[in-house]
């Protein structure tokens, strides 16, 4: 499966990026011989109220378990993604804003213009009766003032929590009490493929769920019909009466930044926190380095603030460091499947980040839809969220950049910050499918079953032995099961859920998720999040759900369900149950496949064989396995017979 071709560092780029080979290694062994000094050197690439004088202070051990970065220093996010560029940058476009309607104008917002709205609409938040360490639940589309919100938040210290816009009432609900906010920023409607989303009317939903909901702040996006009763407000009239001048507020490197809910191998989404200081250097020099990136260049990472990648690399990492991001309203395949081209070509794009169930999509409806357009600007491509098939590096490689731009495979998690195994574009040779080398200060080690560090070429499960900046600190509200969840599968090391391969040239590729978590269209959803919605359904008895490979999706979610005794298949219920679904967590979470199973196979202790409910899902019945400690290994065969797909 995997491509052994290599492609070398272009020579222009060996001679002209910021890093070649010689200086990643460079980099690199510092900042493991010596992370004390190489991060507190790095540290000075933001702007500190008080710089700090210590690095990492941290012990992955149970006795002893802690995680801190700087420490001791002080400063503010939004003054360093915004005032410290306005001096000499000010009238430098921040953000491009691309709409869903390619009909429609863009907006071009420079620092100060996006300063000033954070300023007014911090103070906004303030006069909310918002202060430091308050959560804040964000639920907006792709519009300009997302990054507002996401910055005003920072300006006074409060804790930000986005939501996706496709997730339903319920979810939303779910993370709105789970943090414990009283505020919810939205939209009248959000556009995409030109669909409209009913935000607010989510958002009222939501209210009845989570009553300790009492505000919600409302961007005009669409100008859609929508109901304001008490304690909604209009985002415009609180902006247009907010005072101007607003004082960023102190945080300690270690205060709180944002709080971002992420899948796990259990029900309930996790709310992954995120502090200051660690967070911002790490993001601000993984953008630099990963993207080569420059001031003044045009940077388009197509993901959405919704997700960890939003939040690092369309907002954090690029505005941090000065740079121009392009933030998209719409989706690739909408007016067409050449839409992603056209906005390269409209804005002259020279940096494009998207992921690999994107590049797959467009693929397959051919290569006209590319080659039709210039493209002419672009000189790197990044990808993120899943493993890579080498057949869509190619084609991003060949065809999108015609074999001129290096791509950048970026592994990284919610939970890591920033990249973590990523080539840099003038440093390292690629290989189709491979994220390749460590990020200067990350120390990848594989494991197997039982923990022993398999060293050379090998296959096992990957776990990080350092911490590294950009570290989660918590789960919001359990930081027990933060211990749980990564530190205890490998004690004393960080273990990141995913299978991985080395090969002799020291390069790492990721396997897949090894856990319970499936990777729909790079979206992490958790099996046991799926079951436990269907299991809320009243005909529904047991689920399991499991992934299977998906040619667009990259996984795609098979659901066996177990109806009560009183009720009977059909396809009528087949279709509510997932209309249930899309209902209760989104409709990323829209399963694929239903089984109505009159049982599941359960070992004698009443486990559920996964592995066996897998090989069914991918049709691979031939080579099922030992079943001979199946309670009942009869259910196997009707679970064979009955196969969708
Ligand atoms: C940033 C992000 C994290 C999981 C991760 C892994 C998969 C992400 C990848 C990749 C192979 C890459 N993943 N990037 N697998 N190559 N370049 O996606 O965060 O949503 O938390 O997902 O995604 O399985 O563990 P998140």
């Amino acid at each position: 499966m995997s491509d052994q071709s290599v492609y070398p560092v272009p020579p222009e780029w060996a001679k002209r990026a910021k890093v070649n080979r010689a200086g990643y290694e460079k980099l690199y062994g510092r900042s493991l011989a010596d992370p004390g000094s190489f991060w507190l050197e790095q540290a000075r690439r933001l702007d500190w109220i008080k710089r700090p004088e210590i690095a990492g202070d941290w012990s992955f051990d149970k006795a002893d378990f802690h995680i801190s970065w700087f420490a001791d220093g002080k400063l503010n996010v939004a003054a360093n993604c915004l005032d410290r560029h306005l001096a000499a940058n000010g009238d430098k476009v921040a953000i491009i804003w691309e709409p869903d309607d390619p009909a429609e104008q863009p907006r071009r917002i420079t620092y100060r213009q996006l300063h000033a709205d954070v300023c007014k609409f911090a103070n906004a938040l303030k006069e909310r009766g918002v202060a430091k360490g308050d959560r804040v639940t964000i639920y907006l589309p792709m519009i300009p003032e997302a990054a507002v919100a996401l910055l005003a938040c920072a300006r006074v210290g409060a804790i930000h929590s986005v939501v996706f816009g496709g997730f339903s009432p319920e979810a939303l609900a779910g993370r709105v009490e789970d943090c414990g906010s009283t505020i919810v920023i939205t939209a009248d409607e959000g556009r995409r493929g030109g669909k409209k989303v009913p935000l607010k009317a989510n958002v009222d939903a939501a209210r009845k769920l989570a009553p300790g909901l009492d505000q919600v702040i409302v961007v005009k996006a669409t100008g859609g019909a929508v109901a304001m009763g008490d304690g909604d407000h209009w985002y415009h009239d609180l902006l247009a009466t907010a005072e101007p001048e607003c004082r960023p507020e102190p945080m300690n490197a270690e205060d709180p930044l944002f709080i971002l809910y992420t899948s796990g191998s259990t029900g309930k989404p996790k709310g992954v926190l995120h502090t200051t200081g660690g967070y911002l250097v790490w993001v601000s020099l993984s953008h630099e380095l990963t993207f080569d990136y420059r001031p003044g260049q045009i940077y388009w990472c197509a993901a959405d603030i919704g997700w960890v990648t939003g939040h690092s690399y369309i907002l954090y990492g690029p505005l941090s460091n000065g740079g121009t991001t392009l933030m998209f309203e719409g989706v690739p395949n909408w007016p067409d499947a050449s839409r992603i081209w056209q906005v390269c070509d409209r804005h002259g794009v020279e940096i494009l980040y998207t992921a690999p169930t994107a590049l797959r999509a467009l693929m397959k409806e051919g290569d006209e839809f590319v080659t039709r357009t210039s493209r002419s600007t672009l000189r790197l491509l990044g990808t993120v969220g899943e493993p890579i098939n080498p057949e869509a590096w190619r084609w991003y490689h060949d065809v999108v950049g015609e074999g001129r731009c290096p791509i950048v495979d970026t592994w990284w998690q919610t939970e890591t910050g920033g990249h973590m195994i990523t080539p840099l574009p003038g440093a390292t040779d690629l290989k189709p499918g491979s994220a390749t080398l460590p990020f200067p200060g990350i120390d990848p080690q594989i494991v197997d079953g039982e923990g022993a560090v398999q060293t050379g070429a090998t296959e096992g499960n990957l776990v990080i032995a350092r911490s590294w900046p950009g570290q989660m600190r918590t789960v919001w509200g359990d930081h027990d099961r933060f211990f749980q969840t990564y530190f205890t599968t490998y004690p004393g090391k960080y273990f990141t859920g995913d299978g991985c391969r080395r090969d002799e040239d020291g390069y790492y590729w990721i396997t897949g998720r090894v856990d319970d978590v499936i990777n729909v269209s790079g979206h992490r959803m958790g099996t046991a999040e799926v079951e436990s919605a269907l299991v809320l359904h009243h005909a529904v008895a047991e689920a399991a759900v499991v992934g299977f490979p998906h040619d667009i999706k990259g996984q795609g979610i098979y659901a066996y369900v177990t109806l009560n005794a009183d009720e009977t298949p059909s396809d009528d219920l087949r279709k509510e149950l997932v209309a249930w679904v899309r209902t209760e967590i989104g409709p990323i979470a829209t399963p694929d496949a239903i089984q109505f199973a009159p049982g599941l196979p359960k070992t004698r202790s009443g486990k559920i064989m996964r592995r066996i409910l897998r090989k069914i899902a991918e049709g691979d019945v031939s080579s099922l396995g030992d079943t001979s400690t199946l309670a009942d290994p009869a259910v196997v065969d009707d679970l064979v017979a009955n196969r969708v797909g």
